[in-house]
């Protein structure tokens, strides 16, 4: 079956059905093309702590209703290291704050609304192929159920992920590739019991770094780094507890309410940026174009910030053929993306224990905890990256 539509969209993470909000409300038609089944989507994990702008473009998009009720909201973050706790007061140095608010709930909101507004998502769309890039009357083709259908469109939005196929539709001598591949990993757990501490831990310890997070007062996320090979097999949730009680600060662990996990996973943690963000009528945007790693929590917020600047520049051309703001898409983007980049790097390379690090490298990793401790411009500098830069 063939259909036409003004922007197709690859991918039904959170980039590309906040898209496909943002175009809806600014009169534009889209149909979104997704791998996965509703059911895989709505119970991955993911991320937890989103920025103020990102929480207001939820809301402004209309789904900010329950994560206004259910949402948790910080004023300030902990590192802990050399068996010492350091508040950094994000509220007093930054004036914003952090907002608790679950990946897998933001995807529910989404999907919730998308399906109210009349075009589904076709979901387990099978190889999905891009075609005309550089035409005007891009195409997309997938399979659904054994039948071969194709979309006319005037756009592609490439929503899909790291693993997707937008990036890889990019003849490979028109993209460069920046990439850092850390030599560890997470072991993330999720369990019904309360958060050790109101606000986030991240702690630097010798036998590695730790994370404690929260979905909710009663609901924890933690996560330990282990090797980036590491079998999720070999864990059992007694060795995870054991082990995090050990790298996290002493009244922490004593306050720790442990419990069976609902979820456990490694994810490897990996710096990647791709340039340009366009090919011809295709758009790249989200983990599709750059992932950091989750250390300094950016990642959904990055790709939140993408797709606002991508409605922006595709509503404009849609109300008066202007195309300036798609020319400048990339750009723009990356300047932010790559601020966002640095600081995540810096944030992993700070808390993180790097088995290959010289005594030099770790005596000078421990000085900067210490300057940290002891300046309040350094901890300004942190608090407004980690409460998000500004858009422009
Ligand atoms: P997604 O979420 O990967 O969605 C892409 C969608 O595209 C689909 N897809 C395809 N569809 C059709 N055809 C194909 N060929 C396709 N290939 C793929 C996929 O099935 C999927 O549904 O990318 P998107 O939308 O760009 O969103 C990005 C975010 O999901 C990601 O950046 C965050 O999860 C990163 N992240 C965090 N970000 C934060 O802002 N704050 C955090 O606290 C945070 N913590 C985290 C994180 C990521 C983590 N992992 C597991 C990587 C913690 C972890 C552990
Ligand atoms: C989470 O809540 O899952 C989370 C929070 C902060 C991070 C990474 C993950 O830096």
């Amino acid at each position: 079956m063939d259909m036409r539509t003004q922007v197709g969209i690859i991918g039904a993470g959170p980039s590309g059905l906040i898209l496909a909000r943002l175009l809806h409300r600014a009169g534009i038609e889209t149909v979104v093309l997704e791998r996965r089944t509703p059911e895989y989507l709505r119970s991955r994990i993911r991320a937890g702590l989103l920025e103020q702008g990102t929480v207001e473009l939820l809301t402004e998009i209309g789904v900010g209703e329950r994560m206004a009720r259910e949402r948790l909201i910080h004023d300030g973050v902990e590192l802990a290291f050399g068996g010492r706790r350091l508040r950094i007061d994000l509220k007093g140095l930054s004036g914003k704050v952090v907002t608790i608010y679950g990946q897998a709930e933001i995807q529910k909101d989404l999907m919730d609304a998308h399906d109210a507004l009349g075009r589904p998502v076709v979901y387990e769309a099978e190889d999905v192929t891009l075609h005309g890039l550089t035409g005007d009357k891009p195409r997309l083709r997938y399979h659904k159920s054994g039948e071969q259908h194709e979309v006319t469109c005037d756009f592609i939005a490439g929503c899909d992920g790291f693993h997707g196929v937008s990036r890889q539709a990019i003849p490979q001598e028109l993209i460069r590739v920046y990439e850092r591949v850390y030599p560890f990993g997470w072991l993330g757990i999720l369990s019904d019991t309360p958060p050790v501490n109101h606000e986030l831990i991240y702690s630097n310890h010798e036998r590695g770094f730790a994370l404690c997070t929260m979905r909710s007062m009663t609901r924890s996320r933690h996560y330990l780094q282990v090797s980036a090979d590491e079998d999720v097999a070999d864990w059992s949730d007694d060795r995870f507890w054991a082990e995090l009680k050990r790298r996290i600060p002493q009244e922490a662990a004593a306050a720790l309410v442990t419990g069976p996990s609902i979820e456990k996973s490694v994810a490897p943690l990996r710096s990647f940026v791709a340039e340009p963000m366009r090919h011809g009528r295709l758009f790249l945007a989200g983990d599709a174009a750059h992932i950091v790693p989750p250390t300094g929590a950016k990642g959904l917020n990055l790709a939140a910030a993408d797709v606002r600047f991508l409605s922006q520049a595709l509503a404009a051309y849609y109300k008066s053929g202007r195309t300036d703001l798609l020319d400048g898409y990339s750009d723009r983007c990356l300047s932010r993306i790559w601020k966002a980049q640095r600081f995540s790097w810096w944030m992993t390379n700070l808390t993180h224990r790097f088995p290959e690090a010289s005594p030099f490298e770790r005596r000078a990793q421990a000085a900067e905890l210490a300057y940290i401790a002891g300046s309040k411009a350094a901890q300004t500098s942190l608090a407004e990256n980690y409460v998000g830069l500004p858009f422009d």
